[in-house]
């Protein structure tokens, strides 16, 4: 680079996506010194009578849970994508270009992570975790037989919609690779093109010796700020061997996975003194004709506070009618997510 990134405006580039983030570090220069508002952690029985994730309750659709002792998932009560019916995807127009539809279809399920509504992803022990891990690979298997696409993700926290502090996520399988999916498909086709290796195996290469962006790592795998982060405290996790899928991790690297995401969410959690609200999710190859060795699964963590439990980040203005904004470098934001992560025990 040949300006200052610690000083000066610059632009980064997003591989995966093909997009641009403005980085302003002269606007942050100091980050950390704006007041942590610590929020008492809200205390939650083990089993909540009123919860419709709880083993044994009543779900809103009328279904009643069983007695589940580890994960538990089912189908969602009010799911977003519909199976398809016979005909129901031949239907699409293309007779105007201004107009375009096209059908859909998808299965859409909730996964409760564990029976006790009073933990979190990061506060299971090491085989709870890996109970989840072992989950999101057998969905992604079992759905990637008849869908092109199987998104799992959490959202986690009131601030990111989440409707229940029970801790769970989602599955939506879909007919379909949805957009965010497909630019992720071009960009990783292209640079395994030319370069003859995977965009992200790379990658982690690069992160792994230059360690300026690494939060923390293992030896299955890796997690950082990426260079072309556009949420403030945002991470990448990456396998170290290549990998296209979740179904197609290991025994080996879902144990590292287990010991790595809980020491990267238990520090999250320390950064601002509160359960910290993010948006986590996996992209791995599509089930579709096309080979899967361009890809190297990965998944994104987004959390959006910025300064302080009370204070997020807000995607307005030039984010919305220009490009993606950050003041903090990812650097910084590793920097100091690495000090948080070095000090939980494993
Ligand atoms: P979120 O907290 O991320 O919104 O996920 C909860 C999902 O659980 C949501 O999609 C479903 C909602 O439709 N749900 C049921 O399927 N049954 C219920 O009884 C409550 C919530
Ligand atoms: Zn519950």
């Amino acid at each position: 680079m040949s300006f200052d990134p610690e000083a000066q405006p610059h632009r980064r580039y997003n591989p995966l996506t093909g997009e641009w983030v403005l980085v302003s570090p002269h606007r942050n220069q100091r980050p950390w010194q704006g007041q942590n508002e610590p929020i008492p952690p809200a205390r939650r029985p083990a089993h909540d009578p009123d919860c419709y994730l709880c083993p044994g309750n009543r779900r809103a659709g009328g279904a009643v849970n069983p007695p589940y002792a580890g994960t538990f998932v089912f189908d969602n009560d009010f799911p977003a994508l519909l199976p398809a019916s016979a005909g129901a995807e031949s239907g699409a127009d293309a007779a105007d270009p201004l107009l375009r539809a096209e059908p859909t279809s998808g299965v859409c399920r909730v996964i409760c992570f564990s029976p006790r509504h009073d933990l979190t992803l990061a506060e299971l022990d090491r085989a709870g975790t890996r109970a989840v891990i072992d989950t999101w690979a057998g969905e992604t298997a079992a759905l990637g037989k008849t869908h092109r696409w199987v998104q799992i993700f959490e959202n986690k926290g009131p601030m990111m919609g989440c409707s229940n502090p029970h801790p769970h996520g989602q599955v939506w399988a879909s007919s379909v690779v949805p957009s965010d999916a497909a630019a992720e498909d071009r960009h990783q086709r292209a640079y395994a093109a030319s370069a003859g290796s995977p965009l992200l195996v790379d990658y982690a290469d690069r992160e792994t010796r230059l360690s300026a962006r690494v939060v923390c790592q293992n030896d299955e795998f890796l997690a950082v700020v990426p260079f072309w982060a556009v949420w403030p405290f945002e991470t990448l996790l990456l396998p170290r061997r290549r990998t296209a899928r979740l179904c197609d991790l290991d025994a080996g690297q879902r144990d590292g996975l287990a010991s790595l995401l809980h020491r990267l969410l238990a520090a999250y959690d320390t950064l601002f003194d509160v359960s910290l609200p993010y948006c986590l999710g996996w992209h791995g190859a599509p089930f579709d004709d096309q080979p899967p060795e361009p890809w190297q699964l990965h998944a994104h963590v987004y959390p959006p506070l910025l300064r302080s439990a009370t204070v997020k980040k807000f995607m307005v203005g030039y984010e919305m009618l220009a490009e993606p904004q950050r003041d903090l470098t990812p650097e910084q934001a590793a920097s100091r997510l690495r000090g948080l992560a070095a000090a939980i025990p494993p």
